[in-house]
């Protein structure tokens, strides 16, 4: 009697499904619980005639385990089958998450400002090789034969043949500019040179240039103050002021170095300028008539003036960056915070 009863309750347990949370609660209450099927079957024992008891209660037992793990296979079940349908019911059509827009590499920016600027003036842009021969980066350049910039400490030379180096400024691609061109020549010319310098907050050995060139009749010194001032103006704010000081290049005659009024104290004096109210950012000249022969233009017709700068140090005075290597080391801290300009 007891017997069939039980064998019925076992069967009807393996025969039950649960698709979701209500149908595992009611079979909770029908099978696990105090007031349980189960539940009743323990009740009985004190009806079970004591030579039968032992019996009855490892019958039971069994019946009570195979309800238990029964539950927790469905509980298995009912949250796979959830994981399924949430991975199912993904909206195709809804907008994509925001996976972070990337910004413009300071130098990038600075150097794109500085195209634009030259651009609207009527410079365009020139390119060249970054491994250069000993003739476009020095020889042409009016560099002396012993002139210390063609020392190993300065520049990389191939060993095997020290007539090849990596540039070390991009004058070598206005070199080939005047050498393929006829004037009037006015080029802009961006681009990666390198030095055998330590790395350090101020020195690294890639850096960045631009150098400008303007090639024509009648171009004059007064036209390379207005080129740099209207450069400095635009680059830097209209309150800024330029100065020219009298220095020395061999490509250039007369030469001069290019400061502008401290972008942070405005000409007061402070840390960044070193009390003197200046900071450099670049140098210039009218060409040497020697450079230009060299690159087969008539002196006597033609003259003109160029200019050098570094961008990062454009870019360092501009977004007042302490450290040359935080461009190279690519640490994102340091690029998110050029992020809004794009
Ligand atoms: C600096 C100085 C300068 C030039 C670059 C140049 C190019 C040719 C002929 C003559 Cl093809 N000059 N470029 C002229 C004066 C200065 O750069 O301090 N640069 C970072």
């Amino acid at each position: 009697m007891q017997q069939e009863k039980i064998d019925a309750i076992k069967s009807e347990i393996a025969a039950t499904d649960a698709q979701n949370a209500d149908e595992l609660e009611a079979y909770r209450m029908k099978y696990i619980s105090k007031k349980s099927v189960v539940g009743e079957l323990f009740a009985e024992m004190r009806n079970i005639p004591n030579e039968e008891k032992k019996a009855y209660g490892q019958l039971i037992n069994e019946v009570k385990v195979l309800a238990e793990e029964k539950f927790q296979e469905l509980i298995d079940k009912v949250n796979n089958s959830q994981k399924q349908s949430k991975s199912q019911d993904i909206d195709l059509t809804l907008p994509p998450t925001n996976v972070g827009v990337g910004g413009i590499h300071p130098l990038t920016a600075t150097r794109q400002r500085i195209i634009e600027i030259f651009e609207r003036i009527g410079f365009n842009l020139s390119e060249g090789p970054e491994i250069e021969d000993d003739w476009h980066n020095f020889t042409a350049l009016n560099f002396p034969e012993n002139h210390p910039a063609r020392e190993m400490q300065d520049t990389f030379f191939i060993e095997k043949n020290p007539d090849i180096a990596l540039r070390t400024h991009t004058s070598s691609v206005q070199v080939r500019v005047m050498e393929n061109q006829k004037p009037p020549i006015r080029t802009l010319s961006p681009g990666r040179v390198y030095r055998n310098e330590a790395i350090s907050a101020r020195a690294h050995c890639i850096f960045h240039q631009v150098e400008g060139l303007y090639v024509d009749e009648n171009v004059g010194f007064a036209d390379l103050k207005n080129t740099l001032y209207h450069f400095a103006k635009e680059m830097f704010g209209k309150e800024t002021k330029v100065r020219f000081r009298p220095s020395y290049f061999p490509f250039t005659e007369p030469s001069a170095e290019i400061d502008i009024s401290c972008q942070l104290c405005g000409g007061s004096g402070c840390n960044v300028c070193k009390g003197t109210g200046w900071v450099e950012i670049g140098g210039s000249g009218m060409v040497d008539p020697n450079v230009l022969e060299n690159c087969g233009i008539d002196s006597k017709k033609y003259t003109g003036f160029a200019f050098g700068m570094g961008i990062e140090r454009i870019a360092m005075l501009k977004y007042q960056i302490k450290d040359l290597r935080l461009f190279t080391e690519n640490d994102v801290r340091f690029l998110k915070q050029f992020r809004p300009m794009l």
